[in-house]
């Protein structure tokens, strides 16, 4: 096995022998197999007009291969099978010899794998939009010229032009996924979500998927069971059409990587409705269910729908036998708060635009921060708590992903009725921070990068990339990022964004604030 696609891969260089995430060499063999048989689908489609039912296979395929998604060979070996059967639909290239996925050229075999992670990335996102009827023919199209391009040689130029043009495309497909959520679901509220849980029966809800998370919430109403949002399903809260659901609870827990701990002796049945999931411990297995692409070898899984919707009673009937706690009781975040604001997605943001210009002309914010990504278990992650403690009192800190549970229990005050920190969603929302970035530069007369914001961004997997490629697409400079350079980034490509992007590796959150704001 060969796999460096996450920021914890062994030794910052990859995972050789078994994954750090708990990987087997025959899964991710396996998905080595399925990108090969991928691109012998796309080269056979070529130039042919394709179905949605390939369009659809090949989103979930690749959003399949992303980290903490898919544990099970038997579940990916399937995946490979529909590939193949559905490749003979447009005609019989060959596959790309996955045996040469990660070799050759350093700097190549670096931009070819920031090509795919990112558009495993992207595969996510297209995912969610498809589920809620939105899709773009554009971006479907870009899946298989982007998996084309793969199985082909390219100069570094080239390279650096089909990853640019895909980060304009990502744009376009996470302007799809919001527009597919707020239309469903209405535009976020500002919403306080408290991290306690009451007493009797309930559910903990994981991943991104909106549309598992409500069909769920219809499924439980009235049946004397409560439903608990868990790492990136808290900005769920925010949506009308969801927190109008009274059994919405709460948030229990932070994010993914302390699911171990968080998970041992819980009442409640989870449902784990995208990544990120760990290989659980015998002692909590019992309790958990994956649908849609999540998928862990023992593990019972929710079927996908066909017509109408998921059928949930299974989780909730385990639910019902776990019986929950049988008092109220009190969690926190880990900073020591019970309460969690979210939902100041694009509309909410830019409904404050006034306020925002005004306090920045009277000099109230002097700075916004976006401090967003994903959390991880290295110790190093506590930069971002650091950071945001330390950031000074006429500064915003804009946040996004699950990342944020390093600091969202902390009060950090208001600035002209608008806290501190603002949580503006999912990692899928990142749409969102684009936007209230760009109706700045505009309300300012300059351009993003003359603001004074500066993007802190964590990375964990690769929608993190896709979302990475995006902005540097969108000509946005001098980002910092953290904790650990990719170690898909060859020393070429890495001097290659540092010089055209000005691409910052965290420092110390004292010594990074100090050029920030200098
Ligand atoms: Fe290693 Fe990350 Fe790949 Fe898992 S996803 S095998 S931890 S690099
Ligand atoms: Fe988190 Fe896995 Fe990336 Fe959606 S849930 S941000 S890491």
């Amino acid at each position: 096995m060969f796999c460096f696609q996450c920021e914890q891969t062994a030794k910052g260089t990859g995972c050789t022998e078994m994954g750090v995430c708990g990987k087997t060499p025959e899964v991710s063999n396996k998905q080595d197999e399925l990108v090969a048989a991928l691109i012998g689908l796309a080269r056979s489609a070529k130039g042919i007009e394709t179905s949605k039912i390939t369009d659809k296979l090949v989103m979930d395929t690749l959003f399949v291969q992303v980290t903490n998604v898919d544990f099970d060979e038997k579940d990916v070996d399937k995946w490979v099978q529909k590939v193949k059967a559905e490749k003979l639909k447009y005609g019989n290239a060959e596959d790309f010899k996955w045996e040469e996925l990660w070799t050759g050229n350093e700097d190549i075999v670096s931009l070819r794998s920031t090509l795919l992670l990112g558009m495993r990335g992207m595969a996510a996102y297209a995912h969610h939009a498809y589920a809620l009827g939105k899709q773009d023919p554009e971006v479907n199209a870009w899946f298989y010229k982007g998996l084309v391009a793969l199985g082909e040689e390219h100069s570094v130029e080239e390279w650096l032009d089909l990853l640019m043009e895909f980060g304009q495309m990502n744009l376009k497909c996470m302007a799809i996924l919001d527009e597919a959520n707020t239309s469903t679901y209405g535009h976020p509220e500002p919403t306080e979500v408290t991290t306690n849980v009451e007493k009797g029966p309930f559910i903990v809800v994981t991943g991104h998927d909106l549309l598992d998370l409500k069909e769920l919430l219809e499924q439980t109403e009235g049946k004397g069971v409560n439903i608990y949002t868990h790492g990136e399903m808290l900005p769920a809260h925010a949506y009308p059409e969801l927190k109008k659901y009274s059994h919405l609870k709460g948030n229990y827990g932070t994010a993914w990587q302390n699911q171990k701990k968080e998970f041992e002796n819980l009442p409640g049945a989870i449902l784990f409705t995208t990544n990120c999931l760990m290989p659980p411990k015998d002692s909590y297995a019992d309790n958990i269910f994956t649908t849609s692409v999540v998928a862990y070898p023992g593990l019972k899984h929710v079927e996908d729908r066909a017509d109408g919707q998921k059928d949930f009673s299974a989780l909730i009937a385990k639910a019902i036998e776990l019986g929950g706690f049988k008092e109220d009781t009190k969690f926190t975040g880990i900073n020591g708060g019970d309460k969690l604001m979210t939902g100041f997605a694009r509309n909410t943001v830019l409904g404050a635009a006034d306020t925002v210009v005004g306090a920045v002309k009277n000099g109230a914010i002097k700075h916004f921060f976006l401090v967003g990504g994903c959390d991880g278990a290295k110790p190093g992650r506590n930069y971002y708590t650091d950071f945001v403690k330390q950031t000074p009192d006429d500064s915003i800190v804009l946040t996004l992903a699950c990342g944020k549970f390093r600091f969202n229990d902390i009060d950090a005050g208001e600035i002209g009725g608008l806290p501190r920190i603002m949580d503006m969603g999912q990692c899928n929302d990142a749409y969102s921070a684009i936007q209230v970035a760009v109706a700045l530069a505009e309300a300012f007369e300059c351009g993003v990068n003359d603001l004074p914001l500066t993007l802190v961004l964590s990375w964990y997997e690769q929608k993190a990339v896709c979302i990475l490629l995006t902005l540097l697409a969108l000509g946005i400079k001098n980002i910092y990022i953290g904790p650990s350079i990719p170690a898909f980034f060859s020393s070429t490509v890495l001097n290659v964004l540092v010089e055209k992007f000005g691409l910052t590796p965290i420092s110390t959150p004292g010594e990074d604030l100090k050029k920030i704001l200098a």
